[in-house]
């Protein structure tokens, strides 16, 4: 696939105006066969279970099958995503965007809906889960490897919710052993969003404030998302988020890095 490069400025106003932006072709389709094996792979093996970097986004982790499987890192366990073509069109995207180079070390995730039992990715803004010193820097390149549309789980955003400060959150379920969060009072901005269907190899980039959600799987098809974030220094903030809705979270998945690393638990 030809390299994008960079964003045209009417993409990069619209970006800064609506918080997201579809673009409909971003990968090819012998990338998204590869990095979709890949995939395949890594949820099969179950691999960084140990290390707590696979999990159910949208439950506990104990026992039965996951609703919202989630792989972090992937590249750690699929070093052919480390320098993949797809991770350097992204890179340069967001260089181009933000007049600097990315950090080295971008961030990165595989998020799989089964047929018809993939749970819902509550409203939430990404910002809510991360450092709340900083107001962050990033853009989020949401890949899917599948058609998506609203029968399998695709993305919709509240356009504009970018330009809101972090919304307080609460984890799924109000259970604090649940991994995901949800914004609160998501009725509210659900009135104003709107979906964002795409063919597999589409990209949709989004901000770190821009309120997002993801559908259940109610198809019979499966919706696998390959995502990268690429993030450059942010901005501390006069007055830190009060993110208690991080800190009262201990997950299966922060007790098992624990006792891989011997460290503190840190959450997502
Ligand atoms: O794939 C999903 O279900 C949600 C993805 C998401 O929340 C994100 O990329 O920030």
């Amino acid at each position: 696939m030809a390299s994008i490069g960079a964003l045209t400025k009417e993409q990069t106003a619209r970006l800064g105006e609506q918080g997201y932006l579809a673009l409909p072709e971003f990968v090819s389709a012998e990338e998204v066969s590869e990095i979709g094996a890949i995939f395949d792979h890594l949820l099969a093996s179950k691999a960084g279970w140990q290390d707590g970097n696979q999990f159910d986004l949208a439950g506990t982790d104990d026992g039965g099958d996951a609703k919202l499987p989630q792989i972090l890192y992937p590249s750690r366990y699929a070093p052919a995503l480390k320098n993949h073509a797809v991770v350097q069109r992204a890179r340069q995207i967001a260089e181009a965007y933000f007049g600097e180079a990315p950090r080295d070390a971008h961030g990165e995730h595989m998020i799989f809906k089964p047929p018809r039992d993939g749970a819902v990715t509550p409203w939430h803004q990404d910002q809510a889960y991360h450092d709340p010193t900083l107001d962050e820097r990033a853009l989020n390149f949401w890949i899917p490897l599948d058609d998506c549309d609203e029968q399998n789980g695709c993305m919709h955003y509240v356009p504009g919710s970018n330009s809101l400060d972090v919304l307080p959150h609460h984890s799924i379920g109000h259970d604090p052993s649940v991994h995901g969060l949800e914004v609160d009072e998501p009725e509210k901005h659900a009135r104003q969003s709107v979906s964002c269907p795409l063919p597999a190899g589409g990209c949709v980039i989004h901000l770190p404030t821009t309120l997002h959600y993801a559908g259940p799987n109610l198809s019979g098809r499966q919706r696998r998302a390959y995502i990268l974030i690429m993030e450059v220094q942010g901005t501390k903030r006069s007055v830190p988020v009060d993110n208690y809705w991080m800190r009262e979270k201990r997950t299966a998945r922060m007790e098992r890095a624990e006792q891989i690393s011997g460290a503190e638990p840190k959450p997502l």
